[in-house]
């Protein structure tokens, strides 16, 4: 069976573990020669430049949760890292300091930016640090382009204005979605948040192929604003959902009125998506109407309605990769592929 899937970082990452799961595939280490093809189709508009380093926060969530190496606690960088190069950036009050990287970590970024700057794409970059790590499947970048989610707010270091009247806004700030997300927690009201450089971008290679030739495709649990929005913002991929003869079927982030982890109820608030599996399912559409759903999962005890798309409960806790098989099961079932 070939799957392709959209995700993020860490539920995308948790996501893909159940893929494999569901194909027999071993939770870790190299593909085994079979007759399957999972393909990963990662957002990259978290992606930022700090150091002089590219640092791709969810390809290399993917990259080392699928290879078993991921701090379990955190979801993003590596289990037993130390922090010995971030501190010394700190003393020096280097920039972002909200941001820390792992010592192991970096080293991922060392030859990654080695290989950019030398003219690799990322598409390249990503195939050659995966020789490294054995996913147990194809992680592709969304582009190989540069974009980047920024984040519209009230300027948090202006100045106070007493002239100002009560409920005009400040100066406005357009903030890297790392600096709203992590330095911010997101609790900065978000006016709004835009894939910037995504209208210009184009698929990396292998993803409208991967779309096209699937049998299934999935929308993994995954932030909708600013994981799989940034993906469907890429020109083609969107129209590659709607052409391919692949059913399209997405899974809920949202169970009752918030995420599991992570902030995307502020997200969904900030572009005017109510915080529900029916807010996100509406948002995500009906491919017959213009959207890229043919079905949809929710959690058992939420409702949904969204026209044009078949809307199933399933439980919906990825607590390990056994449930989140059963997930992915429910998906193929939904739309008669079992
Ligand atoms: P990020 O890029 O690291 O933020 O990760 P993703 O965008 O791939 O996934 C984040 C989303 O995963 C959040 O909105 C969570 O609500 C969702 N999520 C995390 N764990 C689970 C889970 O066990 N079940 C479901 N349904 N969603 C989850
Ligand atoms: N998240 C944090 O909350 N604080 C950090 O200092 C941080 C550093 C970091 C470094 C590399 C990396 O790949 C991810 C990192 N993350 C950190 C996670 C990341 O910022 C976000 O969770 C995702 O971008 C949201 O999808
Ligand atoms: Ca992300």
């Amino acid at each position: 069976m070939r799957i392709a899937v959209l995700a993020g970082g860490v539920g995308g990452a948790k996501f893909l573990l159940g893929v494999k799961r569901y194909l027999g595939r071993p939770a870790f280490g190299p593909a085994p020669a079979d007759e399957h093809l999972i393909t990963a189709i990662v957002n990259t508009a978290d992606d930022i430049r700090l150091h002089n380093l590219q640092i791709c926060p969810d390809l290399d969530s993917c990259m080392y949760t699928l290879s078993g190496v991921s701090d379990r606690q955190r979801g993003w960088g590596r289990a037993d890292e130390t922090w010995t190069v971030s501190g010394e950036l700190a003393g020096y009050d280097a920039e972002a300091p909200w941001f820390s990287l792992g010592d192991r970590d970096i080293a991922t970024h060392l030859v990654r930016t080695r290989m950019l700057d030398a003219g690799y794409r990322l598409s390249d970059v990503t195939d050659a640090l995966c020789r490294r790590w054995q996913p147990g499947l194809t992680l592709l970048p969304m582009t190989d382009d540069r974009v980047e989610t920024h984040v519209v707010v009230e300027d948090p270091a202006a100045a106070p204005d007493a002239d100002r009247p009560a409920g005009t806004p400040g100066p406005l700030v357009a903030l890297h979605f790392q600096e709203w997300w992590i330095r911010y927690q997101a609790k900065l009201p978000a006016l709004s948040i835009s894939p910037i450089g995504a209208e210009e971008s184009t698929p990396a290679p292998g993803v409208l192929d991967a779309i096209a030739e699937a049998d299934l495709v999935l929308i993994a649990p995954s932030n909708p604003v600013v994981s799989v929005g940034p993906i469907l913002a890429v020109p083609g991929i969107a129209d590659a959902l709607r052409a391919t003869a692949a059913p399209v079927v997405g899974v809920s982030p949202i169970i009752g009125a918030a995420p599991v982890r992570g902030h995307a109820d502020k997200c969904l608030e900030a572009v005017g998506v109510p915080v529900s599996a029916q807010g996100v399912g509406r948002h995500y559409g009906a491919r017959s109407d213009g959207g890229v759903l043919d079905a949809f999962l929710i959690a058992p005890d939420d409702r949904a309605t969204v026209p044009g798309v078949t809307v199933a409960g399933q439980p919906l806790l990825m607590t390990d990769p056994e449930h989140t098989a059963e997930m992915v099961a429910a998906c193929v079932q939904v739309v008669g592929r079992g």
